[in-house]
């Protein structure tokens, strides 16, 4: 991959697959943070593409029933926009940039990963506090947020549901890195489909260097790049106090660039999500200046 990297930015302005209301402003936050100065820092060249037209939940019905058995709240919504953004990312890989996508809610992952993998094979790094591998099935809440992988993967009652699984994303290629919070059917799912998964207790033990050099290493093999999806509640609270479902016991600042740095240094960013923003919950929008610092990381900022 080339050095002087033309990002594309994308905005997903969703809340609905989410518990609480807000992180719908996300991409308008992470813009006023300064993200273009920061991806400057990288060397990057940035265009923005604006938003992708997102359906507001006050005028639409959740309708737990349509697209797959079981509970999941605004999934027509989530397909909408899934699909615009699948869209939007492809014709980015397309012109050969790099695909940035701003959320938005989690389950916009399911648009980027699709988008992503689309004429590719690609790997999965996942960062957060959750697995995000629940399916209308198993799901404790509804929220499709908390889905997106098990759908981008097509498990349970996602299999064979077109617009979340088309591109054939395979679980081999998939990482999870700073796991905390996992639902009991989300370890079978993680157990059943060959995910690799890493919790803060591997990276106490390991060091994140170690722990993302090892997730890194499972998505890059045999695949033409990797798409870093980057939940911000990966992050302890206290560093990243604005987003809807915290956890305490995240990853530090510094380990949180030091990831990102790991990911830099292997060249193989194909297309980053900075999602789960939630400035209604922020402070001073530090939050969102953090996911804009970090995405300068991934981009290979240097500081000397
Ligand atoms: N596992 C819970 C659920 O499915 C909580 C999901 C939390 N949300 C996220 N995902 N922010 O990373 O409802
Ligand atoms: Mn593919
Ligand atoms: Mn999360
Ligand atoms: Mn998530």
């Amino acid at each position: 991959m080339d050095h002087r990297k033309n990002v594309r930015v994308i905005g997903a302005p969703t809340d609905y697959g989410a518990n609480r209301r807000g992180v719908d402003m996300g991409p308008s936050a992470i813009r006023y943070a300064g993200l273009a100065a920061q991806l400057e820092r990288a060397g990057a060249a940035i265009g923005d593409a604006g938003d992708v037209p997102a359906p507001r939940a006050e005028v639409r019905d959740p309708d737990t029933e349509t697209f797959a058995p079981g509970r999941a709240k605004f999934l027509r919504e989530t397909r909408e926009v899934a699909t615009r953004l699948a869209d939007r990312v492809g014709d980015a890989l397309a012109a050969g940039e790099l695909p940035m996508v701003l959320g938005g809610d989690h389950s916009v992952a399911i648009g980027s990963v699709a988008g992503s993998a689309r004429d590719a094979d690609i790997g999965v790094v996942w960062f957060d506090a959750h697995a995000d591998c629940n399916t209308p099935e198993t799901s404790p809440s509804g929220n499709v947020h908390g889905m997106p992988l098990a759908a981008a993967l097509g498990v349970g009652a996602f299999a064979g549901v077109e617009w979340a699984n088309a591109a054939g994303l395979v679980a081999d290629t998939v990482a999870i890195v700073g796991l905390r919070d996992v639902d009991p059917p989300e370890r079978r799912a993680i157990d059943e489909s060959g995910v690799t998964a890493f919790t803060m207790a591997d990276i106490d033990d390991r060091g994140i260097t170690s722990v993302v050099d090892d997730a890194l290493d499972v998505a890059t093999a045999g695949t033409d790049g990797v798409h870093v999806s980057l939940d911000l509640d990966w992050l302890d609270p206290r560093e990243a106090p604005g987003v809807g479902t915290p956890v305490r016991g995240g990853v530090t600042y510094r380990e949180a660039h030091a990831a990102l740095e790991r990911v830099a240094r292997r060249d193989c960013l194909r297309s980053l999500d900075l999602v789960e923003v939630n400035p209604i919950l922020d402070e001073r929008n530090e939050t969102a200046s953090l996911a804009a610092e970090l995405a300068s990381s991934a981009l290979g900022r240097r500081i000397l």
